[in-house]
């Protein structure tokens, strides 16, 4: 099968490339580049008339939405255990969810805070709602996690999603260090070689994308 992520650095595109790579997927990458506005272009709307990173193209054919992608990838090289078996599964998809739907919207507003608000000014109030929630969901994480190594009893999908939504927040600068918990983890979750190996990746994305 011919399997061809579409990405960009930085973006939530980053936890299918590491869940391909810890699955021992083979595929390829297209690099997206949003600054040159690639996401508009009539070839990607094609793909994804959401305009969004990732994609995932299966022999020709696109799937958009992270839940369904990483759900597709866990059950497709079933053997590397990217999910919980039994109730768990349930568990683990509620959460990629919540990382998806919860999450992931509190973060986008600070980039973005005219797509949410565009009353001239408004920038640092729409921030700072979003913030407000963001502390809401670290708070929950923290709480899920616990003394726990991982959100289940093995590294999973979760991890990796999460650790995207905790490292958005990190690059926002917003003071998450009374978060012991979610920092081991994203500790944890950086030392893993198939994040390694994506941080090596997305300098080398970045590198090209940089305009001049
Ligand atoms: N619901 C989508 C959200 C994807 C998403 O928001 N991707 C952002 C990057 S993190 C994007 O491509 N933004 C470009 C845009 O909105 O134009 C998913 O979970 O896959």
């Amino acid at each position: 099968m011919q399997i061809t992520l579409h990405y960009s650095p930085i973006a939530c595109s980053l936890v299918p490339y590491v869940a391909l790579t810890e699955a021992g997927a083979d595929f390829e990458v297209k690099v997206v580049n949003f600054l040159k506005g690639e996401h508009m272009s009539p070839d990607y709307l094609q793909l994804n008339p959401k305009h969004k990173v990732p994609v995932l193209v299966l022999d020709g054919e696109p799937l958009t939405e992270n839940v369904a992608i990483l759900q597709w990838i866990a059950r497709q090289y079933a053997g590397a255990q990217l999910l919980p078996r039994g109730k768990d599964e349930f568990r683990a998809i509620s959460l990629m969810s919540w990382c998806a739907s919860g999450i992931h919207p509190t973060l986008t507003p600070n980039v973005l805070p005219q797509r949410y608000c565009d009353m001239p000014g408004s920038e640092d109030a729409v921030k700072a709602c979003a913030h407000k929630i963001m502390h809401e969901n670290f708070t929950i994480a923290e709480n899920l996690l616990g003394d726990r190594e991982w959100f289940f009893d093995h590294f999973t999908i979760p991890d990796i999603y999460f650790y995207w939504c905790f490292r958005r927040a990190k690059q926002f600068k917003l003071d998450v260090s009374s978060y012991k918990s979610c920092n081991a983890h994203f500790d944890r979750v950086s030392q893993r070689s198939s994040v390694e190996k994506l941080l090596a990746f997305e300098t080398e994305a970045l590198s090209s994308i940089a305009p001049g």
